[in-house]
């Protein structure tokens, strides 16, 4: 684990599993559709209660590429899902960037709305969707940033499956921090 400061808050890089953390908001890397889907979204739905959260989401009805929408946790111990939703990787040419970028600051955004003040992402586009991995950290670790200039926030975790996209994810936040 990687923990650098910023101000009140603590942005730190983990190795977990998402459904597991006691924390305010958890972010789902979910698709428009909010419908659930594989990977983390799977994961996420189950451990909710399918039948309760796509019936949350189904009365959002779907979300923009680069958004981001929010619901109860259900049954997960976090209070709140942030279901948002990243790009697909394409070449690298058709906005990708800024629709990653996009998704994190959605969610920041809905989360400072809803009062939340401890939130964790995961590596948000980087597996069924394919973006490149240390591309995406630095976007993921420069969003959290700037969250972290808010003041709203005392804890950002980025989440991450393995310890190998950790290890991409912690290098991205000490290159950061050192600038
Ligand atoms: N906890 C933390 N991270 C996880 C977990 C977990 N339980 N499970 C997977 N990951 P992905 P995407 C990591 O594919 O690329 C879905 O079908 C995973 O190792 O879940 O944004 C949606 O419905 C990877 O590092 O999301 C969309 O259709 C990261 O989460 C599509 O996939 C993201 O991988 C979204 O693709």
């Amino acid at each position: 684990m990687t923990t650098i400061r910023r101000g009140e808050t603590a942005i730190e890089v983990i190795t977990a599993d998402i459904i597991t953390l006691e924390i305010d908001a958890i972010v789902n890397a979910a698709n428009q559709s909010l419908k659930g889907g594989g990977g983390v979204d799977g994961a996420i739905h189950r451990a909710a209660g399918k039948a309760k959260l796509q019936e949350a989401c189904r009365a959002i009805g779907g979300c923009p590429t680069g958004e981001a929408r929010i619901t109860d946790g259900f049954d997960l111990a976090a209070r709140h899902i942030i279901h948002a939703v990243g790009p697909r990787w394409k070449d690298g040419t058709k906005g990708e960037d800024d629709l990653l970028a996009s998704a994190y600051r959605h969610s920041f955004a809905l989360a400072g709305d809803h009062g939340i003040r401890s939130i964790a992402f995961p590596a948000i586009s980087t597996g069924i969707y394919g973006f490149p991995k240390d591309r995406a950290a630095n976007i993921a670790v420069s969003e959290c940033l700037a969250a972290a200039e808010t003041g709203k926030f005392d804890r950002i975790m980025l989440c991450c499956f393995s310890s190998a996209d950790a290890a991409t994810y912690e290098g991205a936040l000490t290159r950061e921090a050192q600038t």
